[in-house]
């Protein structure tokens, strides 16, 4: 029988079937081949001893938290409290395209903002709809919700983002713990490597307060250049340019005549130093 690992807690797999949610073993040579399984694996099990006998080849798998085949990553962003940072955003739309995994950019407590604010925030959330990535805000649920149809997601984002509201709205049996972000004792307590999935109509959903800490570590510079997408869209005199300092680069001209924007040139510089 095929399933779904959701929830691992030492060595007991939480297997979701058909049939409901099974209570399964793995066998020991997975071990023996240094393939552990992972919450968000695809397998087959022997449903009459309980058995983990086969994973299947994943899509992809992220560390921190640890989870294979993903689809999404859900982007909690607030404007507010805390402030909108497109450094974190920018990391974390490299981070997931490098990965194979669509994100889906959620922006939250546009609220707490002015009509001024709000209109400077409608102008870069166009930019970003314009590079094809989904955007929607967090009172727009069913659209997430068809968004999020059949798909494994990640949710991320900052601690206070409002992730847990999220989810507590798309699911109503969920009862997350949310919090106020004055809390600064949070990052501590939330550092526990338990991943588990929920399940949410017809998709799964992690919520993990340890993916914000993601970062561009082990990926190359040349990985981070093509997952700016936009910047394909200019041919730079010199093969392979990095669009830093070389002669008549067209991504530094497209950024100031305002083609590119800003911020995610400067960002894309500040992730690329020192490599
Ligand atoms: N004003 C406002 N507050 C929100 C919104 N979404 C969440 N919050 C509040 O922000 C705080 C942090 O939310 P939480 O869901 O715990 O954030 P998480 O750390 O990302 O899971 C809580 O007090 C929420 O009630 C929103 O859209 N507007
Ligand atoms: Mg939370
Ligand atoms: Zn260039």
């Amino acid at each position: 029988m095929r399933g779904t690992i959701v929830k691992i807690i030492s060595n007991l797999y939480t297997v979701e079937t058909e049939q409901g949610r099974k209570e399964c073993r793995a066998r020991g040579r997975f071990r023996k081949d240094l393939l552990t399984p992972l919450v968000g694996d695809q397998c087959l099990i022997d449903e009459k001893q309980n058995y983990i006998l086969e994973i299947f080849p994943r899509k992809n798998f992220l560390s921190r938290p640890t989870i294979a085949n993903v689809d999404v990553a859900l982007i909690v962003t607030s404007v507010k409290k805390p402030n909108l940072s497109l450094n974190l955003l920018d990391k974390m739309i490299s981070v997931v395209t490098i990965h194979q995994i669509q994100p889906v950019l959620c922006f939250t407590k546009l609220d707490l903002l002015s009509k001024l604010e709000k209109k400077e925030i409608k102008s870069i959330s166009s930019y970003y709809k314009k590079l094809g990535i989904s955007v929607i805000t967090n009172q727009e649920y069913k659209k997430l919700n068809k968004i999020l149809k059949q798909k494994m997601v990640v949710v991320t984002g900052q601690t206070g983002a409002g992730k847990s509201t999220l989810l507590n709205k798309l699911n109503k049996n969920l009862h997350l713990r949310t919090d106020e972000i004055s809390e600064s004792l949070g990052r501590g307590k939330h550092t526990t490597r338990h991943v588990e999935l929920f399940s949410i109509r017809n998709f799964y959903i992690a919520d993990t307060p340890g993916f914000s800490s993601l970062d561009l570590n082990q990926i190359t510079k040349e990985e981070i250049r093509d997952s700016f997408i936009e910047f394909q869209n200019f041919t730079c005199p010199f093969n392979n340019c990095m669009h830093d300092k070389e002669k008549n680069c067209q991504v530094k001209i497209a950024v100031e005549n305002g083609k590119i924007l800003k911020s995610r040139y400067e960002n894309y510089l500040n992730f690329i130093k020192n490599r």
